[in-house]
């Protein structure tokens, strides 16, 4: 196992504050291989759960993927297996850490889509405080290419999920959460986190902290594997809507007993589809 998962106290209490990080050199040239290699192999052979997110006559292109550890190998490696748990833990203040979902995130040079402002959990099916996501490129990213956040986000405001082609509010409903600030538009009132990236390098954020990217000019693609963690405080939160990404398998369980649920609300996710990866498990 690869363990170069120490986060100084420095960074802890700044991702405590601002709701995201980076992390220099947070991956060994082995852990990027196998994100390089599960990556690619999602790519080559997509999930019914692909999407492409650029429109049509967008010159690039930009192609997500969710929840493949199960069926592509270097994925499951590196999300449960390499070590990146006790950096999880250690960034949610957690004495452990469940991988929630991976998500692969490729947009190809001369992509003009951007990925639109949003918070994560309000797509997601879980409640709670302890949550991280490692977005790992492994190309190059310059700055006005990168992830982008806003510091100090994660305030613990839901805001409004809305599809990103059109805005549609598809999962809570208009008006029952707090609408997105402005942030282009009052670019002074917030403060955006931005880093240019080598590979190796990770951005560490927060469920809750707004984020969102620009387009990708290029000239080299910029393939991103997120890797999801959630801490001790996270539980299930089922929705009467299909989250994104869904996980159907929660709906109703198979072996619960008649309309009981795989796991009920307020439960922890203790479940195989969440494997604890921090602490190890004893060989
Ligand atoms: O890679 C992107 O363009 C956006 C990433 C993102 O929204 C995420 O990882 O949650």
């Amino acid at each position: 196992m690869i363990d170069r998962g120490v986060a100084s106290v420095a960074l802890v209490s700044a991702f405590a504050r601002d709701g995201a990080v980076v992390v220099r050199g947070a991956l060994s040239v082995e852990q990027l291989k196998l994100a390089e290699a599960g990556i690619n192999a999602a790519l080559a052979d997509p999930s019914p759960l692909a999407i492409t997110a650029s429109r049509d006559d967008d010159p690039g292109s930009f192609v997500e993927d969710f929840r493949n550890w199960q069926r592509v190998e270097p994925i499951r490696v590196l999300a449960l297996d390499a070590g990146l748990g006790a950096l999880a833990a250690t960034l949610m203040g957690s004495s452990t850490a469940r991988l929630y979902h991976d998500h692969v995130l490729v947009k190809e040079p001369g992509t003009r889509q951007r990925t639109p402002w949003h918070q994560d959990q309000p797509y997601y099916d879980v409640d709670g405080a302890q949550t991280v996501s490692f977005w790992i490129p492994i190309d190059p990213v310059p700055a006005d290419g990168s992830l982008e956040i806003v510091a100090g986000s994660h305030d613990g405001t839901w805001y409004t999920p809305r599809a990103f082609a059109d805005e549609a509010a598809k999962w809570f409903p208009e008006g029952q959460l707090a609408e997105l600030p402005d942030i282009d538009g009052d670019p002074e009132a917030h403060r955006v986190l931005r880093w240019a990236l080598e590979p190796g390098d990770l951005v560490a954020f927060s469920m809750l902290a707004i984020h969102g990217a620009p387009g990708f000019v290029g000239p080299g693609r910029r393939r991103v594997l997120s890797l999801r963690y959630v801490g001790d405080d996270v539980v299930h939160a089922p929705r009467p809507w299909r989250t994104s990404p869904p996980f159907p398998e929660l709906a109703s369980d198979s072996g619960a007993g008649a309309g009981e649920r795989a796991l009920p609300a307020g439960a922890p996710l203790d479940h195989p589809l969440f494997p604890l990866v921090h602490p190890p498990a004893r060989s």
